[in-house]
């Protein structure tokens, strides 16, 4: 390993080798997905979720749209990253004075862990899609605290460490529906409540049609030695509707609004039955990646067709290797 990982040893991290025949630099689980339809009773589907490793295992806090179609955070436990048992009920927001603080509706987790407080930042409801954040010690009680911004905004991302002494959040603002263009920006705070110093991050567009129409952050970015790795989803636009691919940047350490390098082409994009045909097909979208700092491996868990979760690796050297080797930066 060339690139250095500043993060933590998962050695019970979920992981396959890269097959023979694999020509990108990003390969499937073979037994995706990992989480099929209908998963436990009140969830219809569970995807673009969120995993961390807990206690020696992982915990999860994932999005399960009901069978009304309204979607609400559950919190899921695993001792091996790929089975899942979830808890019935949705998480328990409450707000610091311990009074319910229940979201209308809860979508797109992303959970981070920063000086030994898990971050849960989710898009929620506020008279319009906005970003919703909460806290917890022990995936038992969440604390829900205010709205990072007014509307509309989605795709909150909270970097895994303080940056010059302020946490650092990326996130994309947006529109009241499904959103026909999108940019990354990123916000500041010194309290997670308060957010500003906003800057522009990186746009849609450039010569790949695949991130034509709107880009928004995935999991939380991770630290190397290169700079911070970040993951993302790109759109386009097509006569069929829009089509979420993956792609891959890597950011200025202090000064993460920089962009350093960033994919040329997709890293990922929706081929196989359970991306191409679901609830909504043609959608790859990632919420989480967990990276070994002893080995290099990333596990990233994805949402399939908006139907299923699922899992595909690469490792640290191969990814930073092609995003520098085939990079647009624009
Ligand atoms: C986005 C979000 C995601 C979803 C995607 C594709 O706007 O709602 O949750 O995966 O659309 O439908």
């Amino acid at each position: 390993m060339t690139v250095k990982i500043i993060g933590q040893s998962i050695p019970n991290l979920p992981w396959q080798d890269k097959p023979a025949n694999e020509q990108g630099v990003v390969w499937r689980y073979t037994k995706n997905p990992v989480i099929d339809w209908n998963p436990f009773k009140a969830a219809a589907r569970v995807y673009n979720s969120a995993v961390v490793p807990f206690n020696g295992e992982f915990v999860g806090v994932f999005r399960c749209d009901y069978k009304n179609g309204r979607p609400h955070l559950h919190v899921g436990h695993s001792k091996d990253g790929l089975d899942w048992t979830f808890n019935e009920e949705p998480i328990d927001w409450r707000d610091k004075e311990g009074n319910p603080f229940v979201p209308s509706y809860a979508y797109d987790p992303r959970v981070v862990c920063v000086e030994g407080t898990y971050y849960v930042i989710w898009c929620t409801d506020d008279h319009g899609a906005t970003l919703g954040v909460g806290m917890t010690k022990d995936f038992k009680k969440f604390t829900r605290l205010e709205n990072a911004f007014v509307p509309f905004n989605r795709n909150g991302v909270l970097f895994p460490r303080k940056i010059n002494g302020q946490f650092v959040m990326l996130n994309r603002p947006s529109d009241s529906g499904h959103t026909p263009f999108g940019d990354i920006f990123l916000s500041h705070s010194n309290d997670m409540e308060y957010w500003g110093k906003h800057r522009h991050v990186m746009g849609k567009g450039g010569n790949g049609w695949w991130q034509g129409t709107k880009i928004g952050g995935g999991p939380a970015p991770i630290e190397t030695s290169e700079g911070w790795l970040l993951i993302y989803h790109g759109v386009s636009g097509t006569c069929n509707g829009f089509v979420y691919s993956l792609g891959a940047a890597l950011l200025d350490i202090d000064e993460p609004w920089k962009v350093k390098y960033r994919t040329r082409d997709y890293i990922l994009t929706p081929e196989k039955d359970y991306e191409t045909r679901g609830f909504v097909p043609n959608v790859c979208f990632p919420c989480t990646a967990l990276a070994d700092a002893d080995t290099g491996r990333i596990a990233i868990y994805y949402g399939a067709a908006d139907t299923y979760s699922a899992l595909a690796f690469t490792t640290v050297d191969d990814l930073v290797n092609e995003i520098k080797t085939n990079s647009e930066v624009f």
